[in-house]
């Protein structure tokens, strides 16, 4: 039924399951780490709604909060004080966002900030990197042609060239092509967006120093810096990657956790650069839903919660524990798999070592995932269905559930191998 009312019997191509292939799972509901099927199966979750379920599904206090907050009206197209008070703990959190406009998606927050950006600085380029993704925005769905640092290529149907035209693409994690980029064009850069810790090509740490090498070149040639921290924003310590790095960007694009599984993502930075933001500057952007009160209650208590004493501790050590059981596994079973992990965030490479850009993530075994990602979903555990995403853990998994997928993988990467 559901191929025959919507393309491929999906809202986002992902879930699908084509890069994994099987029928995919149906979810009838979900209860802190765990997620069932409309069968009647069960699922130690790890793919979190793709990040914003950090609290584990269908938390006490997100359910109640909601329940209050649709009582009182589920949206105005008008300021209330619950969007006042997501702004306050956003602005409080993360201390290079002065000013915040909330949207309803990533794409919207990260689209936005492009446009913010070459208004601000009067410049047409952006430069992106090769396997990050920022959304589905034309601008950023291109890809690289030949070369380094090189003009993007239309990456999807419908995109023209002219829309990929003033976007550079350069590999992650290499400072000199950035720097080339900045030479060739460097004046008519507007900005750099990356995720400052990409997730998209499954979990690629940045090199020591090259985050700062960014905010040094970017500074120097006039251009704004735009970390994309849609996943990584709340999710690797309350102030994100830009905290834990300590590089402080001009511009940040949140969503996913700060939505706490409500349609919300957010674009803010200095203040001098959102002032160009309608309606005080000439920047146009809108929003129907923005800032509704049902997603900024989600929100406001999602982020409360992580602001406890020993929130983020957990997390990791709930992380560092399930990638190192996963490594002792598949060294069991004999299995070639690199684990990366930061906080609650990993991603199992079947390649020998870590990937530390697209070019060497593409080079793991898709296959062999494919048949790991299968063999884990009969034992009843539910990873991403694609080995260039990011497997979650959240504050409702418990010792049990990493002891379930630990066991679970010791057998799927026997069959995996
Ligand atoms: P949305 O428009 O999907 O809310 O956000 C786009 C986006 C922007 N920036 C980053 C770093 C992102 O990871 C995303 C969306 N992430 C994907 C999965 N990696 C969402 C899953 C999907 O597309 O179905």
């Amino acid at each position: 039924m559901a191929q025959a009312l919507m393309p491929g019997g999906v809202s986002s191509p992902v879930r699908a399951f084509k890069a994994v292939g099987g029928e995919p799972v149906i979810v009838a509901y979900g209860k802190g780490s765990h997620i069932w099927d409309v069968d009647g199966n069960e699922y130690v979750d790890y793919v979190a709604s793709w990040g914003p379920l950090i609290l584990g599904h269908a938390h006490p206090s997100v359910v109640q909060i909601l329940q209050r907050a649709a009582e009182r009206g589920t949206s105005f197209g008008a300021t209330t004080e619950l969007e006042v008070e997501l702004a306050r703990l956003v602005c409080g959190a993360v201390p290079s966002i002065e000013r915040v406009r909330f949207v309803n998606s990533g794409t919207e927050a990260t689209m936005s900030a492009l446009r913010v950006a070459r208004a601000f600085t009067g410049r047409d380029k952006v430069l992106k990197f090769e396997g990050c993704y920022h959304g589905h925005t034309d601008a950023l769905l291109a890809k690289a042609g030949s070369g380094v640092a090189t003009l993007g290529l239309p990456d999807s149907a419908g995109v023209p060239l002219a829309f990929t035209g003033e976007t550079l693409l350069a590999p992650y994690n290499d400072t000199e092509a950035v720097r080339q980029a900045f030479e060739r064009h460097g004046g008519e850069i507007a900005a750099v967006i990356v995720e400052p810790v990409p997730g998209n090509m499954g979990l690629v740490l940045p090199e020591p120093g090259y985050l700062q090498s960014l905010r040094e070149i970017t500074e120097r040639a006039g251009a704004l810096l735009i970390f994309d921290e849609v996943i990584t924003g709340f999710r690797v310590s309350p102030g994100g990657a830009q905290m834990m790095y300590g590089v402080v960007p001009d511009m940040t694009c949140l969503g996913k956790i700060i939505g706490g599984g409500m349609p919300v993502g957010a674009y803010g930075g200095r203040a001098d650069i959102m002032e160009m933001v309608a309606p005080v500057g000439p920047v146009y952007q809108a929003g129907t839903l923005s800032g509704n009160p049902m997603a900024m209650a989600s929100g406001i208590v999602t982020l409360r919660i992580l602001s406890n004493e020993g929130v983020y501790r957990g997390l990791d050590e709930l992380g560092r524990r399930l990638a190192e059981g996963l490594r002792e596994a598949a060294s069991a079973a004999e299995c070639a798999v690199t684990v990366t992990q930061l906080g609650s965030m990993m991603t199992v490479f079947f390649t020998d070592e870590a990937p530390r850009d697209y070019a060497s993530a593409k080079r793991a075994d898709t296959e062999r995932y494919g048949r790991f990602f299968h063999g884990m979903l009969e034992r009843g555990i539910y990873l991403p269905p694609a080995q260039f995403e990011v497997m979650f853990v959240s504050l409702a998994h418990q010792q049990r559930d990493l002891d379930e997928t630990i066991d679970a993988a010791r057998a799927a990467f026997v069959e995996a191998r």
